[in-house]
């Protein structure tokens, strides 16, 4: 009889054992999950900021299919302009953003058209 109830408390405590070593598992893997998720959202979106008549970085070189967003951080107002007119913004205002995907390897020079001395390129790769 003892004999009996210690083997069914021992499949009790295994059974027990049995999930917390699934749901960790299962914890485990939606984190690493995560980080995958991350990564690859870094690798499909960048930013540009426009700032003291610059595009910040000047250059930015990016995975094709990724969206680049710019955002105007300058308190006049900027465009973004592809120099072959594959993309064109509107005026931005303060604070205002612009974004295009690029899908193309390729070299994309660009500038404001309100001042065509502020230039810089987006290399997709
Ligand atoms: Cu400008």
């Amino acid at each position: 009889m003892k004999r009996t109830s210690l083997i069914f408390i021992t499949i009790i405590l295994t059974a027990l054992l049995g999930v917390a070593i699934l749901v960790s598992a299962d914890g485990h893997a939606s984190n690493s999950h995560q980080v995958v998720s991350n990564q690859t959202a870094t690798s499909q979106a960048s930013t540009i900021t426009i700032d003291n008549f610059s595009f910040v970085p000047t250059t930015v070189t990016v995975a094709a299919g990724t969206t680049v967003t710019w955002t105007n951080s300058d308190d006049v107002p900027h465009t973004i302009v592809s120099d072959n007119k594959i993309f064109k913004s509107k005026v931005l205002d303060t604070d205002e953003k612009f974004s295009y995907m690029f899908t193309k390897p390729g070299t994309y020079p660009y500038f404001c058209s309100v001042h065509p001395k502020m230039t810089a390129k987006i290399v997709v790769q």
